[in-house]
């Protein structure tokens, strides 16, 4: 039966089919692995926990699975604690396997265990970025979507789901994250617009930004303005840099989380350069870099490093660590 749905769903129909195209095949789904990329950001927690609430709701068996487990200032969402990082949940058996907010499976953490999962289950591979690999059996990918939430939302819609308080919690997450609540060149009219009724559907706005924006702890503040102290403008590129490294997080008894925001506050700010680049010592032997612009294409530049993302917002991880020299840093 699953066979059939794919050769539909394969040929090219609009967009809203295939959101019904999924949701009739999930009615003869019982257990589904929802995956999102490891170091989950808000989109990838928003999208899998809203999915994960509804599927729970429907009486499935859903599983959470992400490589890195949710950060604490996500413990508002109701699913916090239902999230795996035990590569076991790969033994199981599924119906289908759904990706979420993960340009290719290398960027989720799993490609060498999505091959292994035993009746190999039909993936399905959710997502807005244009860097997107395509490289699900089913790809519902919109690129003109703010986030992978606002594509659930209108998974749901389109299937005249109710969205509940908790779902929509968890999809606002998600949007406001991806659009830097409502402040970035991600933000769209049809973004604000699902945002809106997801407000009315019960999404407890007050908590989301008690969490997101307002609960930043003074070892973090530290580390913010020690990034920023570092801001170095490179003239023959128009990009400004700034670092992070592993003996810094360690100094303050912070995790590398604590620099996520940091690229976007500073795409807000730094009038004076075209780019930014944030480098950050993860502490497991990678770097990560992101990237902000005003007109550049980033994304071309995180590619060639393995990375992805949108044309003004992208981010790669390397190999190596940073080292805080007299002149600057430097990558070993
Ligand atoms: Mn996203």
């Amino acid at each position: 039966m699953i066979g059939t749905w794919l050769l539909v769903i394969s040929s090219d129909m609009n967009f809203e089919n295939r959101l019904k195209q999924l949701h009739d095949a999930l009615k003869s789904s019982e257990r589904v692995l929802l995956i999102g990329h490891q170091k989950p950001d808000g989109d990838a927690l928003g999208s899998t926990s809203g999915f994960y609430s509804w599927l729970k709701r429907e009486g499935k068996k859903p599983t959470l699975y992400c490589k890195d487990l949710p950060a604490q200032q996500y413990k508002y969402l109701d699913a916090f604690f239902d999230y795996k990082d035990d590569i076991k949940v790969f033994d199981m058996k599924y119906d289908m396997v759904i990706m979420f907010d993960s340009g290719d499976m290398v960027y989720a953490g799993v490609d060498a265990l999505i091959p292994k999962l035993p009746n190999s289950p039909t993936l399905v591979n959710i997502d807005h970025h244009k860097t997107n690999q395509f490289y699900g059996d089913v790809n519902i990918v919109n690129v003109e979507a703010t986030s992978t939430c606002e594509v659930v939302a209108r998974f749901f819609e389109a299937n005249n789901v109710l969205i509940d308080s908790t779902m929509a919690t968890s999809l606002m997450t998600g949007i406001l994250t991806d659009t830097s609540h409502f402040s970035n060149a991600a933000t769209t009219s049809q973004g604000m617009d699902v945002a809106g009724r997801l407000i009315a559907s019960g999404a407890r706005m007050n908590e989301i930004t008690k969490y997101l924006l307002k609960n930043k702890e003074l070892p973090i503040l530290k580390i913010w303005g020690l990034a920023l102290s570092r801001l170095h403008k490179n003239e023959t590129q128009d990009i400004a840099v700034t670092f992070v490294t592993n003996e810094d997080f360690l100094k303050y008894g912070v995790s590398p989380n604590a620099v996520e925001g940091i690229s976007n506050f500073l795409q807000g700010v730094t009038g004076n350069a075209e780019s930014i680049l944030v480098l950050h010592d993860r502490g497991d032997g990678t770097i990560k870099g992101s990237m902000r612009s005003v007109t550049r294409d980033v994304s071309a530049i995180a590619k060639l490093f393995g990375g992805g993302g949108h044309k003004l917002a992208a981010g790669f991880a390397i190999k190596g660590t940073i080292k805080e020299t007299k002149e600057g840093f430097e990558i070993n």
